[in-house]
């Protein structure tokens, strides 16, 4: 069969995967966005939906005023005897902690810390034993990869933490993972941090301490060398045998605008490519090491299709799995119904680190349209193209005594202007917003008339500009109003179009 990447679009970064019974599970880190860690459920490695979080309550992380991208860093899901593990960091507490479930599609456990410093803790299991293994700097100041064995009923180190691998010297050395494969020992990892340098490294020992001998042609994986290719910063993956005995990797990339000065908005999503393990034991990535858009694989059979939905309403998302808010909400200010969602607003606004009435689906392809009919009752209600707090373009309808205005206010950084603004005659109105590459574009239509409020460029709203790990979360928000009223939210439709 031919399948696309991203396999997963939009802001999903540094998958991990494992299987268990005849499915696949895949997490995600989520960062100050709740509920945290979202997870999918495959039956064939292409087709991914999400089943739910990892972090559902409040008790399990910590997400109070923390700084966007700070919170829950990238993530790691093992099925052993049984037992789903996820392990991860919040980096706003610098605190490596797991949690675990027999059941899937429940909760989770209360996390379990781990005395172990470093992002990107991850498990491997062998026999009785748990090998955690994390990045950290060494006493020389040297990248390195860090491993100790915990009890995996308490978190308790059983043994000191040990330098495992310092890599092959490129900078921000993460993502460790550890597999035995055919008796040899298999620790893969990234190196050339996030952006367009990153890569995937691995080596091999007889031992899960080592000593680990680096594949000759690393990196394994990068698209670094792929001048103005879509696909770039490809890294921080997961290897996984399937269930019919092939292999794979699971990284995360994304897609850049632009040849020369490029940008990226949609954040790391999630890619898929075959691997190859030859008869010397080292493994290939694709045929040249690269990431493709396009992947012609001959053992998934051509029955299996790549099915894309191109349609979110309220009627087929679930608030509690496709949805998300911005660090713990105030769920006093929130009706979400089949049909209909209410926002109440709160006296935090969208410019602050804080928990803003906002709820919001990630942005998952360039070419959107997305319309929602708003009443607005109290201060204002509106969608918002949402990246950070000082990076997000508001679309709304504002109440100010008994004048309702249809308004675009750009948020860039230290500038924030009401860029365009339109009286109404009526209080509801129908938003559209349609988006390409490089623009998103804001129509009003309200009593049957057409409103146009212009447009605004995709750059500002991008990692380049922002920075940080995220990527657009298109949200419904309401703010600045007395916090008495709720405003209505209807018929919302989130289309995206062929290129
Ligand atoms: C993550 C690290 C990384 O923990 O970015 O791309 C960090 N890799 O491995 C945040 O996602």
């Amino acid at each position: 069969m031919k399948f696309r990447n991203p396999i997963v679009k939009g802001f999903y970064p540094d998958p991990s995967v494992c299987k268990a019974n005849d499915k696949y599970y895949l997490v995600c880190s989520s960062f100050h966005y709740y509920p945290g860690v979202p997870l999918f459920e495959s039956d064939d490695l292409v087709n991914w939906r999400q089943i739910g979080h990892c972090l559902t309550r409040q008790s399990q992380v910590y997400l109070e005023n923390i700084e966007s991208s700070g919170g829950v860093f990238a993530c790691n899901i093992r099925y052993d005897n049984g037992r789903f593990y996820m392990t991860t960091t919040n980096n706003s507490t610098q605190q490596n902690f797991y949690v675990w479930t027999d059941d899937i599609y429940g909760e989770w456990s209360e996390p379990i810390n781990v005395d172990q410093g470093g992002i990107d803790p991850s498990f491997y299991f062998e026999g009785n034993s748990t090998y955690f293994m994390s990045n950290g700097i060494d006493e020389n100041g040297r990248n390195s990869i860090f491993q100790c064995e915990i009890d995996i009923e308490t978190g308790e180190k059983l043994t000191p933490s040990r330098v495992i691998w310092h890599g092959t010297g490129g900078r921000y050395l993460e993502s460790p993972h550890l597999y035995k494969i055919n008796d040899l020992y298999y620790l893969m990892a990234a190196e050339g941090g996030t952006e367009y340098g990153h890569m995937i490294i691995y080596a091999r020992g007889d031992s899960p301490y080592g000593p680990f001998e680096a594949y000759l042609n690393n990196p394994v994986l990068t698209n670094r060398n792929l001048g103005g290719y879509e696909i770039q910063g490809v890294g921080h993956g997961e290897l996984i045998q399937d269930h019919h005995g092939n292999w794979w990797i699971f990284h995360l990339g994304f897609r850049q605008i632009g040849r020369w000065i490029m940008h990226h908005h949609l954040g790391r999503e999630v890619f898929l490519m075959p691997v190859t393990f030859h008869q010397d034991k080292w493994f290939t990535v694709g045929s040249d090491g690269t990431t493709q858009d396009e992947v012609e694989i001959m053992h998934i059979p051509n029955t299996t299709k790549q099915i894309e939905q191109t349609q979110y309403t309220f009627h087929n998302t679930k608030w509690d799995i496709d949805w998300c808010y911005l660090r713990y909400p105030d769920k006093a200010n929130y009706i979400a119904q089949e049909s209909e969602l209410k926002l109440r607003s709160s006296l935090i606004t969208l410019d602050m680190a804080n928990s803003p009435t906002f709820i919001g689906l990630r942005q998952r392809d360039f070419h959107v349209e997305i319309s929602c009919e708003i009443r607005v009752n109290d201060g204002e209600a509106g969608i918002t193209l949402y990246m950070d707090e000082n990076h997000h373009y508001d679309f709304a309808l504002r109440k100010s005594g008994n004048t309702i205005e249809a308004i675009k206010r750009l948020n860039i950084g230290d500038i924030k202007s009401i860029h365009k603004q339109s009286i109404i005659n009526s209080n509801i109105a129908t938003l559209k917003i349609t988006s390409n590459h490089e623009t998103y574009s804001f129509q009003v239509i309200s009593d049957g008339k057409v409103i146009d409020l212009g447009f605004a460029q995709t750059r500002y709203l991008s990692s380049e500009v922002a920075g940080g790990f995220t990527g657009v979360v298109i949200g419904l928000y309401a703010q600045d109003g007395t916090c008495s009223e709720f405003n209505d939210f209807n018929d919302f439709i989130c289309t995206y179009l062929d290129e």
